[in-house]
């Protein structure tokens, strides 16, 4: 039976992260019935349990380990064997030297097709990030090794990720989705099956490599906007403008792009999907001028930040800096490719003691040279840096934290705390852009 008139009932979900989780449970909640799949063991373990091993602050879901609709594994042959989909959300990062490392997509491809059951009409979904053509490729190499046909033993799509974890009404039962796929009817029912658990809806968008380059392209343009805001916080001071005065005023115009400075673009998509972008241009003989540039803009911000500090604090050696938070971004403690462990590196680097608080990371997860403290209330330092906006940094006791605070100069690495109120209490107000 051929997979345009089969059910979907069964969905394996392969890699259980921070998008993997919230997609099964969405997939669950919709009514299908779900074997999730993680090679990490441990992550089995706690699932099994109801244990989530992310750290997500939006994450409200309760995993419904005791559903009978509900089996979490680390058997590829389980997992494939019993399902009509297999939804692949596994990472795709990239190597020290910037190119895409896309060795887990690959050993998630391989081990799936190979357990596909010949004539089953399985479909196979890629959702993580890769460049156009990765998908077929990958799929048609592992269909060659074990003499299955693409199109008929299995059918093959792609629907990106676009969960944004740790921000609210981004979740993978929210957001809006596409999906392309080799073959029409498959993809108009696969934009049905996913506009099922999200009430954002999914979109069929044609062949794999539009929705492939769809995604690509999203978050290169994310990267690239962030830059300029980036770029503008080290132009504007130079002519006595705050960045923020000048973006508030932009924003009021109805199609400005607003964005934020900061200390930096982190996490495993924005800093990561433009290299993508970057390859792919490589491989087909074209150069793509602007991303690179916006690459090098970002990953400037750290040390942009340090040289700041540096002189806020009449020079850096010896003195010691309170840095509030370390993960890439507000309301989760994943610290992948954090521009705060840069600046810290930097800073202590430059013989600065560094004492760091994220109340969202793991004490496992900060680097060991890290002395990342309990309680930022209460510890002496020469000055404060806010590196994340976690609401549990904007909402401290900044009275308090004063007191400690013997210059009295805070730093906004993201310019996410009130100016005049801070100035108010009695602090020097520094930050990104000012
Ligand atoms: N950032 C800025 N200024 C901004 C926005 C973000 O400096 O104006 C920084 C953040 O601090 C963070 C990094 O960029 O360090 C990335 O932030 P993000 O809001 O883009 O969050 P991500 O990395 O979680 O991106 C997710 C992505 N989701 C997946 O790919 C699974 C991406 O697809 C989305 O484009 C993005 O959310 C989104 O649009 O919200």
């Amino acid at each position: 039976m051929t997979s345009e008139n089969k059910d979907i009932e069964n969905v394996a979900i392969i890699g259980l992260g921070y998008v993997g989780l919230p997609t099964s449970i969405a997939f669950h909640d919709s009514g299908f019935r779900v074997t999730g799949l993680d090679v990490d063991v441990n992550v089995v373990e706690k699932l099994s349990r109801g244990i989530s091993h992310l750290s997500d602050s939006t994450i409200g879901w309760d995993i419904p380990y005791q559903s009978s609709r509900w089996k979490i594994t680390s058997d590829y042959e389980e997992a494939v064997k019993s399902s009509d989909m297999v939804v692949i959300t596994v990472p795709t990062p990239t190597h020290e030297d910037k190119t895409p490392d896309l060795s887990f997509v690959e050993m998630a491809m391989d081990s799936t097709i190979k357990n596909v059951k010949s004539r089953s009409g399985t479909i196979v979904v890629l959702e993580s990030t890769v460049f156009p053509g990765v998908t077929r490729m990958l799929a048609e190499r592992s269909a060659k090794k074990y003499d299955l046909v693409m199109g008929e033993d299995f059918q093959l799509a792609y629907s990106p990720e676009r969960v944004s974890p740790g921000d609210i009404g981004k979740s993978a039962s929210q957001v809006a989705r596409i999906v392309g796929s080799i073959d029409e009817k498959v993809g108009m029912m696969l934009a049905e099956v996913y506009g099922k658990i999200t009430s954002g809806g999914c979109t069929y968008v044609g062949e794999i490599e539009v929705a492939e380059a769809a995604k690509m392209v999203e978050n290169t343009q994310r990267d690239i906007d962030i830059a300029f805001v980036n770029e503008l916080s080290k132009t504007l001071p130079s002519i006595g403008l705050d960045v923020m005065d000048v973006l508030k005023a932009a924003r009021t115009k109805w199609n400005f792009h607003y964005h934020e400075p900061g200390i930096g673009v982190g996490g495993h998509c924005i800093p990561v999907d433009p290299y993508y972008y970057i390859e792919l241009c490589r491989k087909s003989g074209t150069k793509s001028e602007i991303s690179p540039v916006s690459r090098m803009i970002n990953e400037s911000m750290p040390i942009f930040a340090v040289e700041k500090i540096k002189d806020l604090l009449n020079g850096a050696k010896g003195k010691e800096v309170l840095v509030l938070g370390y993960s890439y971004k507000p309301g989760l403690g994943d610290s992948r490719e954090t521009p705060v462990k840069i600046m810290i590196e930097e800073l202590e680097k430059n013989g600065t003691r560094v004492m760091i608080w994220d109340p969202f990371v793991e004490d496992a997860d900060f680097p060991e040279w890290c002395e990342n403290i309990d309680n930022p209330i209460g510890t002496e330092c020469d000055m404060v840096v806010l590196a994340t906006a976690h609401d549990d940094c904007l909402s401290l006791d900044w009275v308090r934290i004063l007191k400690n605070c013997r210059s009295g100069v805070v730093f906004d690495g993201r310019r996410a705390l009130d100016r005049s109120e801070m100035e108010r209490i009695g602090w020097k107000y520094h930050g990104i852009g000012v």
